[in-house]
This record gives structure tokens, sequence and C-alpha cells, in this order.
């Protein structure tokens, strides 16, 4: 299968040789790693209000965050997938302890919101949706699991819902199904499910034997 991929894209190995997306080329420069991507985006380009605020102190909450996401929270989120029915349990303990910790983190920051840092929506929403999104949507079909509806988890569901409605994450997520705006909620939302179900069965299963996978094994 890795091969297979490295036949039908090999242009994204030239890029880069680890054959994983996101990768973004801007001129000669080839740039890999969703985080960097996120932060050469907004330093290239001009946003009026910007993604990444100017104090140095929040621009190192938003990295510690994002550091705490690839440590912890994603490596749980796949292990939880890959791993075999033995692991799983002592998985399922840590990633709900990671959530926690990561809710504690966000009330800290800004116990009302609506957004990580308050106000103003920055990259460490931008970060954090793809994977909460993922562990709402993946685990709870694969493995049972579901973030506890409770007060200790209250204010990353809070964010959560308010996040999703935002146009710009809609516009987004009707890109990747390749729908339109005028796409009602609930189809949208039944379709992301879908979509994001399927492309995760293999990690499931585990026989996904893409390098992400090999990776948390
Ligand atoms: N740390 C990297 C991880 C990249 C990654 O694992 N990408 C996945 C998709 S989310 C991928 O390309 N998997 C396919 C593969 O490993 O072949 C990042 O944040 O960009």
């Amino acid at each position: 299968m890795g091969d297979r991929k490295h036949d039908v894209y090999p242009w994204l190995y030239d890029l880069n040789p680890q054959g994983t997306v996101p990768v973004l080329k801007h001129g000669n420069h080839v740039i890999t790693e969703s985080l960097v991507c996120n932060e050469y985006i907004e330093e290239v380009a001009t946003f009026t209000p910007y993604l990444m605020p100017k104090q140095p102190n929040l621009r190192a909450e938003i990295r510690m965050l994002n550091s705490f996401l690839s440590s912890d929270i994603v490596p749980n989120f796949y292990k939880l997938l890959l791993q075999d029915t033995t692991e799983q349990s002592k998985i399922q303990q840590r990633l709900i302890s990671s959530l926690a910790v990561l809710t504690k983190k966000m009330e800290s920051l800004s116990a009302d919101g609506p957004y990580v840092l308050g106000q103003q929506f920055t990259l460490a929403d931008i970060a954090l949706l793809p994977f909460v999104e993922r562990i709402m949507i993946v685990l709870p079909h694969y493995r049972n699991f579901s973030i506890p509806a409770t007060k200790e988890y209250e204010r990353l569901l809070n964010w959560y819902s308010i996040v999703q409605q935002r146009p710009s994450v809609i516009e987004s997520i009707n890109q990747s199904l390749g729908a339109n705006n005028a796409s009602g909620a609930s189809s949208r939302i039944s379709d992301r499910k879908s979509f994001l179900i399927k492309a995760y069965a293999a990690y499931a299963d585990n026989t996904a034997q893409s390098s992400t996978a090999n990776s948390f094994r």
C-alpha cells in the first residue's frame, strides 16, 4: 500500500519524502508539518484580524497548546484506533485525562471563550479542531469512546459546538466534501461523519499501512 501510494503520487514524495500531508509549496519553498504550515500561511498572508496574536505570551500559549496536541492528544487518538483490545482501556484513560488537562488549560486561558483565547479566533482553534472533531466522530463509532458531558469537559464541548458554526469552518468542511455552502447543516454533519468514519476504517481494523499508522503502532 505504501509503495502503491508512492506510484500514484510520486510528486508528493518528491516534495515530502515521508509521503504525508499537508505539504505546502510556495515559490521554491516546501513546508511540511501542519502546525508549521499554519504559522507560515499566517506570516505570508495579511489576515485581519490576525490568527496569531501579537503578544509574545499569547503566541507562546498557542505553541505550548500545539505541542501538547502533537505529543499527547494526537498519539493517543491514533493509538486508541490501532492498538489491540488489551491496550485500549489504558489508552482511553490516558486520552480522557489529556482532554481534562486540555479543558483546564482552555479555562485558564479564557473561562468563557468562546474561542481558545477568548473573543479572538486564532491558530489555537485551527490546530485543535481537526483532532477534537475526530475524537468526537471517529472514536464513538469504532471504540465506544466519548467525551463525558460533565462540568469537567464543558468548556471544551461548548467550544466545539461554537467553532463548528463559524462560516470559515463550514466552508472548509464543505470543500472537503465537495459540497456547497447551501448544503444544510444536518446533511453536512452527516456527510462529514461518514467521510471521517470511512477515512479511519483501516486504522480501526489495524490494516492501515501508512507511515502515520506505522509510527503509532
Ligand atoms: N505531524 C504531521 C503528521 C502528518 C500526517 O500524519 N498526515 C497524515 C494525514 S492527517 C497522512 O498524510 N497520512 C498518510 C500516510 O502516512 O501515508 C503533521 O502535523 O503534518
